[in-house]
C-alpha cells in the first residue's frame, strides 16, 4: 500500500485526535490492540484476536497487548512488545506502508507504555485490566470515544484504496464460486471452501463468516451451517467479503439456473433486483437522507413483487402495508470500514417500520457504505403475513413454489465522492445477480 496515502491518513487522523483530546480535556490517549480471549474457560484455547478497531484505525497489527500512543503536539507511537515464546509466532504483519509517518518501539514489556504517557490519559480497550496495568484511570470515555467513532465515518484517501483492495479480494473468491456453481454441482462447504482458496484466506481472516446459501437456505439471511452434502440446487446465493489492512468488503450475488416455470419467474425477480440495486446506487447521493433510499428500495421491491405476480394491489400499498417487509425485512444497508457494520452512521433511530436499518444519517462525501436490497422468502414472516388482511393480495401457491429458491440479495460497496457514488464492486464483478 501507498506510503503517501499512508502519511496523509496519518497526518489528518493526528490532527482530528489532537482536537478531540482537547475538546474533552486529555492530553494523551492509549488505544489497546486488545486480550486473547478464551474459546472456552473450561480449556485453554484461544480465538485469534479481532484488534479494537480504533487501534487499526491506526495501524493493521493483529497482536494482543500492543498500544497506539497519542499525545497532543508529538508524533504517534506504536509500542509493539516482542513476543518471546516458543508455542506461537505471530504472523509477520504488512506495515511497509506506515513509512515514518508513525514511530515504532519494539519493547520486551507492554509496560513501557507507561514511559510514553503525558498529562492527562485516556484508554480506549475492550478491557479495563490493561488500563490498570498502565496506571490510567479513565476507560473508554464516552464523550471522546463518541468523537473517534466519528473519525469513522468519513473515509480518508487511504481508507478508500484500502477498501477497494479488499473488494478486489473478495472479487476473486465471488468469481470462482459462479464458474463452480455454474459448471458443476458442489456442496456449501465446498463452495465455502472454494471461496478460502481463491482469496487466500483463512476463514478466521474473513471480516464475518461467509454466508453461502443453496436453495431454500438463501432465506436464511445469516446463514454460515454449511451443507455437507452436493445439491444440484437451482439457487445460489454468497454473500462473503476481504479484509486489507484492517478494512472490509462486503459483496452480495445471487445466481439462478435451471429451466421450468419456477424457475423462470425467480430469474426474474433476481433480474428485476439486479436493475432496481443499480438504480438505488444511482441514487445514492450526498445530502439525501439514507432512509428516504430505504423505503425506495421498498417501493422498487413491491414493484417486483407485484410483475412477478406473488403480490397484487397497488406497488404503493405492496410497500407500505407490510407486504414488502415481510419479504424484505433488513435494511438497505450499512456503513463499512474497519468493522463490517462500521460506527457512526446509525446513531438515530430508523423509524419503526425501518427498526433493522442502520444507517440513518444524511449520506455525505466520503462515506463508505452497502446498498444491498432483498427479496427472501421466509417461512415465519410469511405464514405472519398470511394471517393479516393484507395477506390476501398474496399469492401463496406461487410463494410456495418459489420458497425452493432461498431468496435473493444483491450488494455493492460504496463511496461518496464529489457529490456522487463511486461503485468499489461493479468494476470487477459486474453482474450482481442472473442466470448462471
Ligand atoms: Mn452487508
Amino acid at each position: 500500500m501507498n506510503r503517501e496515502l499512508y502519511a496523509a491518513h496519518a497526518k489528518s487522523l493526528q490532527q482530528r485526535y489532537e482536537q478531540a483530546l482537547a475538546a474533552h480535556g486529555f492530553d494523551t490517549v492509549v488505544i489497546h490492540s486488545g486480550s486473547p480471549k478464551k474459546r472456552s474457560e473450561f480449556d485453554d484455547q484461544f480465538f485469534p484476536l479481532r484488534p479494537t478497531p480504533h487501534f487499526q484505525h491506526w495501524v493493521a497489527l493483529e497482536e494482543a497487548d500492543c498500544a497506539i500512543v497519542v499525545r497532543i503536539g508529538r508524533k504517534p507511537l506504536l509500542v509493539w512488545p516482542v513476543v518471546d515464546s516458543f508455542w506461537e509466532r505471530p504472523r509477520e504483519p504488512a506495515l511497509g506502508h506506515l513509512g515514518d509517518a508513525i514511530e515504532v518501539i519494539r519493547p520486551k514489556s507492554h509496560k513501557a507504555v507507561q514511559d510514553h504517557l503525558q498529562g492527562k490519559t485516556a484508554f480506549i480497550g475492550e478491557t479495563g485490566k490493561m488500563a490498570a496495568e498502565w496506571g490510567i484511570d479513565s476507560v473508554n470515555p464516552e464523550a471522546l470515544t463518541r468523537d473517534l467513532d466519528e473519525l469513522r465515518v468519513h473515509k480518508s484517501d487511504f481508507e478508500v484504496a484500502c477498501i477497494d483492495e479488499a473488494n478486489r479480494i473478495s472479487s476473486l473468491g465471488h468469481q470462482a464460486v459462479f464458474e463452480a456453481f455454474q459448471g458443476g454441482v458442489f456442496s456449501e462447504l465446498e463452495l465455502h471452501l472454494l471461496y478460502l482458496k481463491a482469496t487466500a484466506q483463512d476463514d478466521p481472516d474473513t471480516p464475518y463468516k461467509n454466508i453461502v446459501a443453496l436453495g431454500h437456505n438463501g432465506a436464511t439471511l445469516h446463514h454460515v451451517s454449511y451443507g455437507r452434502s452436493k445439491v444440484d440446487a437451482a439457487s445460489l446465493l454468497v454473500d462473503a467479503g476481504a479484509v486489507h489492512l484492517g478494512y472490509c468488503s462486503d459483496i452480495t450475488r445471487t445466481w439462478v439456473k435451471g429451466h421450468g416455470a419456477l424457475a423462470g419467474t425467480f430469474r426474474g425477480m433476481v433480474e428485476g433486483l439486479e436493475k432496481a440495486q443499480l438504480r438505488l446506487c444511482d441514487q445514492a447521493k450526498s445530502g439525501l437522507m439514507y432512509e428516504t433510499l430505504h423505503e425506495d428500495a421498498h417501493r422498487e421491491i413491491a414493484a417486483i413483487l407485484k410483475d412477478a405476480g406473488v403480490a397484487s394491489g397497488s406497488t404503493e400499498a405492496i410497500a407500505t402495508t407490510g407486504i414488502s417487509r415481510a419479504f424484505f425485512p433488513h435494511g438497505l444497508g450499512h456503513s463499512l470500514g474497519l468493522q463490517c457494520h462500521d460506527v457512526g452512521c446509525a446513531l438515530v433511530k430508523p423509524k419503526t417500520a425501518n427498526s433493522a436499518l442502520r444507517h440513518t444519517r444524511q449520506i455525505e462525501e466520503r462515506q463508505c457504505f452497502t446498498v444491498e436490497p432483498g427479496i427472501y422468502f421466509i417461512d415465519g414472516l410469511l405464514s405472519a403475513l398470511r394471517e393479516k388482511p393484507e395477506g390476501k393480495d398474496v399469492d401463496w401457491k406461487l410463494v410456495e413454489g418459489l420458497a425452493a429458491f432461498g431468496g435473493i440479495r444483491i450488494e455493492d460497496d460504496l463511496v461518496v465522492e464529489s457529490g456522487t457514488t463511486k461503485n468499489l464492486t461493479r468494476p470487477l464483478l459486474p453482474r450482481g445477480g442472473g442466470a448462471a
